[in-house]
C-alpha cells in the first residue's frame, strides 16, 4: 500500500499536512503545487488498494480526478474548507469538509488530531486571515502575546509563498517548504532556528514595499480595484496585499487584477472583512474563478471582460 499525500502549497495546507503527519507519521509521496494549481488530484499515480489524504483542495475542482482515483479502488480522505457542491458517494471516500468562513483545513485538521501540535493550526489559520480564531486559539493554548506574533508573522510568510503562476515563481517550493517544517513539532523553533523563516520574510517585506507604491485603479467606500505588473513580485505579493487591503478597510471589496504574460489577468476577490460573503458567487460567473465565501479569484479574466468584472462586483458589495 502506498500513501500519497496531496495538499496546496499554502500555509493552510501545509500546517494540515505537518498536523496530520505529526500525529500519524507515514512515508508518503507528495504532490502540491502553487497555490492556485488545485487539480492535483488529476495526477495522483495510485493504484488499487493505495491510500490518499487530499488536504485544501477545492472538491469540485477535483471531481473528475477524485473519481477516477475511487473507480481504480483508491481510498480517499478528503478534508477540505472549499463549496464542494458534487461530494460523490463512494465507501471508499471519506470527506470532512467545512466552508464556514471561520473555518480552514488546518482547523479541521487540529480537531481531526485532538488538538495536539496546536502551534501548527494557529499558524495556519493567520496564513488564512483568520487572526481572530488564530488569537483564541492561540490564547487557549498559553502562547504568550510575544509568540502569538510570531505565529502570525510565520503564517503570513508560509501563505504569501505559495502564490505565484508557477512554482518558478516562489522563493521555496511548497514541497521544499513543508520538509522543511517537517521536522519541528513547534512552529516557534522552526521560526528560530531554521533560516527559511528569515529569508521568506525579507522577500515578503521586498514585495510588499513595491506593491504599496501601486495606485488603485477604481476605489469607492465599498469597493476597490488595482492592477499589478506581469512580473514575479507582483505575482507573488497579490494575494497578500488583498488581505492586507482588507484588514486596513473592513467595509470595502477588493479586488487585485495582475497581468498575465500573455495578455488578461489572474484575479484576487477579498470579500469585505465586515460582511464576508459573495466573493466565490461572483467568481464562479466566470469560466476559470472559484473559492471561498471571504476570499476567491478568477485564473483568466480577458481584457475584454474587465469592466464587466469591476460592474459586477461594484453591484455585488453596493
Ligand atoms: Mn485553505
Amino acid at each position: 500500500v502506498s500513501q500519497f499525500d496531496v495538499f496546496n502549497g499554502d500555509a493552510d495546507g501545509i500546517c494540515a499536512l505537518h498536523l496530520a503527519r505529526l500525529d500519524h507519521p507515514l512515508d508518503a509521496t507528495l504532490v502540491t503545487g502553487v497555490k492556485r494549481d488545485i487539480k492535483l488530484l488529476a495526477r495522483v499515480p495510485a493504484a488499487s488498494g493505495d491510500h490518499v489524504l487530499a488536504l485544501d483542495i477545492s472538491l469540485d475542482s477535483n471531481l473528475e480526478g477524485l473519481e477516477a482515483l475511487l473507480a481504480r479502488g483508491v481510498r480517499v480522505r478528503y478534508v477540505d474548507h472549499h463549496r464542494a457542491d458534487n461530494r460523490p458517494d463512494h465507501p471508499s471516500l471519506d470527506t470532512l469538509i467545512d466552508t464556514a468562513p471561520s473555518i480552514n483545513t488546518s482547523l479541521l485538521m487540529h480537531t481531526a488530531v485532538g488538538g495536539r501540535f496546536a502551534g501548527w493550526a494557529v499558524v495556519g489559520a493567520f496564513g488564512d486571515n483568520l487572526d481572530e480564531v488564530a488569537l483564541t486559539l492561540g490564547g487557549d493554548e498559553g502562547f504568550s502575546e510575544a509568540d502569538l506574533d510570531l505565529l502570525r508573522r510565520l503564517g503570513v510568510v508560509m501563505n504569501y509563498n505559495a502564490y505565484g503562476a508557477t512554482p518558478e515563481d516562489l522563493h521555496i517550493k511548497p514541497e521544499a517548504l513543508y520538509r522543511r517544517v517537517q521536522p519541528f513539532a513547534d512552529p516557534l523553533l522552526f521560526a528560530r532556528q531554521d533560516d527559511t523563516f528569515s529569508a521568506l520574510e525579507q522577500g515578503y517585506h521586498d514585495d510588499m514595499e513595491r506593491a504599496r507604491a501601486v495606485a488603485a485603479d477604481q476605489v469607492t467606500d465599498r469597493h476597490a480595484v488595482y492592477r499589478f505588473p506581469a512580473t514575479k513580485w507582483a505575482r507573488r505579493v497579490g494575494g497578500v496585499f488583498a488581505n492586507e487591503l482588507a484588514r486596513a478597510h473592513r467595509a470595502r471589496a477588493h479586488a487585485l487584477l495582475t497581468s498575465l504574460d500573455d495578455g488578461g489577468y489572474v484575479v484576487s476577490v477579498r470579500a469585505p472583512l465586515d460582511n464576508p460573503t459573495g466573493a466565490d458567487e461572483l467568481c464562479s460567473s466566470f469560466p476559470t474563478g472559484g473559492g471561498r465565501k471571504g476570499a476567491a479569484g478568477i485564473n483568466r479574466l480577458d481584457e475584454v471582460d474587465v469592466a464587466r468584472f469591476v460592474d459586477m462586483l461594484a453591484v455585488a458589495y453596493a
